[in-house]
Order: structure tokens, then sequence, then C-alpha cells
């Protein structure tokens, strides 16, 4: 790890001593960027690949000007599909939504409170064919301190839906004037 940690380093004193910001990175020295970034107005995006499998497996967004989290994508299962979506509010993590099976509706919603997680759902389609089931996990740091089961007259896709008007919205920061554009005026 410790060697691992220096060649970063060794890469960042290098690049930043050329006088420009890195724009990519080959972490694991095969030829293969693993990390590339985009400008866009107000705002800039992180391209990941975690495994380095050549694939992308994470997409975040952050504010040109802070630097905050405006909203990530990841593929957490590696399979080159992303399906959990993270939204984030002050740059703290809020809640994580995750579509297990592709049909475009969450079926595992994740909760944080403080950065921490607090409660996880699990929804699942009812065995009778109406309706869900869904299974409610209650953390303390981090693990789990209890769980119960419960049916819903809504199906999957509507619990979804109703669990997602609770995520925050994203909004970029407002733009903040550089000095030469206060000086100017
Ligand atoms: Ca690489
Ligand atoms: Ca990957
Ligand atoms: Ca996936």
């Amino acid at each position: 790890m410790k060697s691992f940690l220096l060649i970063i380093f060794i890469g960042l004193a290098s690049n930043v001593s050329s006088g420009e910001d890195p724009r990519f990175w080959d972490f694991n020295n095969d030829g293969v960027e693993d990390v590339w970034y985009e400008d866009k107005e107000q705002k800039y995006i992180e391209y990941l690949d975690r495994n380095f499998d050549g694939k992308l497996d994470s997409v975040t967004t952050f504010d040109a000007h802070s630097n905050w989290i405006l909203g990530s994508q990841t593929d957490d299962d590696f399979d080159g599909k992303p399906e959990t979506r993270h939204f984030y509010v002050n740059s703290q993590i809020h809640s994580t939504f995750i579509d297990s099976n592709g049909n475009d509706c969450s079926d595992i919603i994740h909760y944080y409170s403080y950065q921490v997680i607090s409660k996880s759902l699990k929804v699942e389609a009812s065995s009778k064919g109406k309706g869900s089931k869904i299974t409610e996990v209650v953390y303390k740091f981090g693990f789990p301190e209890f769980s119960h089961t419960y049916v819903s007259e809504m199906s999957v896709c509507e619990f979804y839906e109703k669990e997602l008007t609770k995520a925050p919205k994203r909004k970029p920061m407002p733009k903040i004037p550089s000095n030469s554009e206060l000086t100017s005026k």
C-alpha cells in the first residue's frame, strides 16, 4: 500500500510541476486510462474504471466551483451496465437507488444519515401477483440492528417512484465570480 501511495504521490508531484491539472490517470500502469475528466458549464464529470477491466463503472458529477459532489451513477456488479444511482445533499451521501434486475425501477434503496448508512429497503413483487413485499433493515454503526417485512398495495415500480420523490433534486451551486470578474466591474 505504501509503495502504491508513493507512486501516486510522485505522479501527482510530476504533474503539478508541469503546471497543468491532470485530466486522466492510469492507476495500475497497464497503459489504459482508469480515470478521466470532462468539463461542463459550472460542473465537471469524473469517469472511473474502478476494477481496471477497461469498462467504465463510475460516473460522478462535481460542482466546478466548490468541488462538491452533485450526483453519481455506478455499475456495482461490474457487468458493464450502471444500475446504482447515488444522491447527495451538500456533497454528503443522502441515498442510493439500485435497480438490481434492470427493469428501470430501483428495488434496493439505502438511506444515509450524516454519511452513515441508516436504513435499507428491499422491494420484491408479491407472490400473489399484486402489490409488493418490503424488507426494511435499520442500522446502527453501519451494522443491521433489526429488520422487518411488510406488504404494500403498491407495485415495485410504484413503491420506487414514491421513494424517489424523497431523493434530493440535483442543482448546481451558484457561480462565484472570479477576482478578475469582480475587479473589472
Ligand atoms: Ca489502467
Ligand atoms: Ca470497470
Ligand atoms: Ca451493473
